[in-house]
C-alpha cells in the first residue's frame, strides 16, 4: 500500500536516498547525537511509523514515546543498540544491512592486522617528523603477517571474509572460534574451528570480529589475554565491549602483547583522556569498518529499500528480527 506515513531519520542520509523517502511518506530528520537536532527528534517520534538511521542507543524508554512505531530500519549490521526484546513485544519490524559491508569492514580488520604487524602507522610518523636520517635499524623492525597464524574470534560473514583475505592472500594458518564449525569449502584445511583457550595460545594475531551479545560482552579479559603468546597482536574490528579494556591495557603495558589495532571501543567516541587514545603500540581507528563512499552508499541504499517495504507492508529484504 502506498499510504504516507511519517519517518523520523535520524543519522543523514545520502540525498538520493532521502529523496526515495520524502517522495512517499512525511519526513523529519533530526540527529539526536546532535543537541540542537534533539528537539526535533523528540517531537517526531509519537508519530513516527518507521525510524531510519545508526550509532543511537534506542532504549525501551525511547521506544515506549513511539506509539505508532512499525519498522526501524538501521544503516548498521549490528544492532547491539536496539532493544531486541521490547521490539520483539511490540511486533516492530527491525531491519540491518548485512552483506554489502562485508568486504570493506574484512579490509579494515586486514588493514589494522597489517598496520600493526609492520607498524604502519608509527614508521610513517617517524618520517614525517624528520627522524628518518639514515637506514632504519632493528629497533624499527616489525614482524612478518604472512604465514602467521591467524586466530579469528567469530566466524560470521566478516570473519570469513577475513579468513580468505589471511588463508588465500597471506598464506596464513587460520583457527577460528564460534558457536559452531562453519563449512568453507574454498578454505577446506586452511580454517579450523577451534576452542578458545586453545586459539588463544596459538594463534600470532587474535582478530576479533564479534557482534555484541550477553554471550560476546567482556569475552576477551585478563584470563584470556593472558592464555594469548608473548609478542601476539590483537585487533578487533567488531563490538569494544567484547574486550575489557582495562585487561588489554595490562597485557600491553606487561609487554605480553606486542601491539592493538582497534576500530572499535566500549565508549564511542573513545572519551578524550583513554590510554588507548595515546597508547605508543595501540593504532587506534574511529570506527571506520564499513567507511568508504561505497558502501556507506551502499548500506543507505538497503536500508531504504527495507524501511520503503516494511511501510508498504512487504516482507524487507534484510529483516534481523520480528514482524510476522
Ligand atoms: C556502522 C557498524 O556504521 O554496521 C555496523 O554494525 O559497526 C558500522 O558499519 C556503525 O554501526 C554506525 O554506528
Amino acid at each position: 500500500s502506498m499510504v504516507r506515513k511519517s519517518v523520523l531519520v535520524f543519522r543523514e542520509l545520502p540525498p538520493d536516498q532521502l529523496a526515495r523517502i520524502t517522495a512517499v511518506h512525511e519526513v523529519v530528520v533530526a540527529n539526536p547525537r546532535k543537541p540542537a537536532e534533539r528537539p526535533a527528534f523528540e517531537a517526531a517520534l509519537p508519530h513516527a511509523h518507521g525510524l531510519i538511521g545508526s550509532s543511537h542507543p534506542v532504549t525501551p524508554q525511547l521506544l515506549a514515546q513511539a506509539s505508532q512505531l512499525e519498522v526501524i530500519s538501521s544503516i548498521s549490521v549490528g544492532v547491539d543498540n536496539y532493544p531486541l526484546d521490547a521490539l520483539r513485544e511490540r511486533g516492530i519490524l527491525l531491519c540491518h544491512t548485512p552483506g554489502v559491508l562485508t568486504e570493506t569492514t574484512a579490509d579494515t580488520v586486514f588493514a589494522l592486522v597489517m598496520a600493526t604487524s609492520r607498524r604502519i602507522v608509527e614508521l610513517a610518523n617517524h618520517v614525517r617528523e624528520g627522524r628518518w636520517d639514515r637506514n632504519i635499524g632493528e629497533d624499527l623492525f616489525g614482524w612478518d603477517v604472512h604465514g602467521k597464524t591467524l586466530g579469528l574470534l567469530g566466524f560470521g560473514r566478516i570473519g570469513q571474509a577475513v579468513a580468505r583475505r589471511a588463508a588465500l592472500g597471506f598464506g596464513m594458518p587460520v583457527l577460528y572460534h564460534s558457536r559452531r564449525p562453519v563449512d568453507m569449502p574454498e578454505l577446506a584445511g586452511r580454517a579450523v574451528h577451534t576452542p578458545l583457550d586453545r586459539l588463544l595460545a596459538q594463534a600470532d594475531i587474535v582478530a576479533a570480529v564479534l557482534p555484541l551479545t550477553p554471550q560476546t560482552r567482556g569475552l576477551m579479559g585478563a584470563r584470556e589475554f593472558g592464555l594469548m603468546k608473548p609478542g601476539a597482536i590483537f585487533v578487533n574490528g567488531g563490538r569494544g565491549a567484547t574486550v575489557q579494556e582495562d585487561a588489554l591495557l595490562q597485557a600491553l603495558d606487561q609487554g605480553r602483547l606486542r601491539a592493538a589495532g582497534l576500530d572499535v571501543f566500549a565508549t564511542e567516541p573513545l572519551p578524550p583522556d583513554s590510554p588507548l587514545r595515546r597508547h605508543p603500540r595501540v593504532t587506534a581507528l574511529p570506527h571506520i569498518g564499513s567507511a568508504t563512499h561505497e558502501t556507506r552508499q551502499a548500506m543507505a541504499a538497503l536500508a531504504t529499500t527495507n524501511l520503503l517495504q516494511a511501510l508498504a507492508g512487504q516482507r524487507p529484504q534484510a529483516v534481523y528480527a520480528g514482524g510476522a
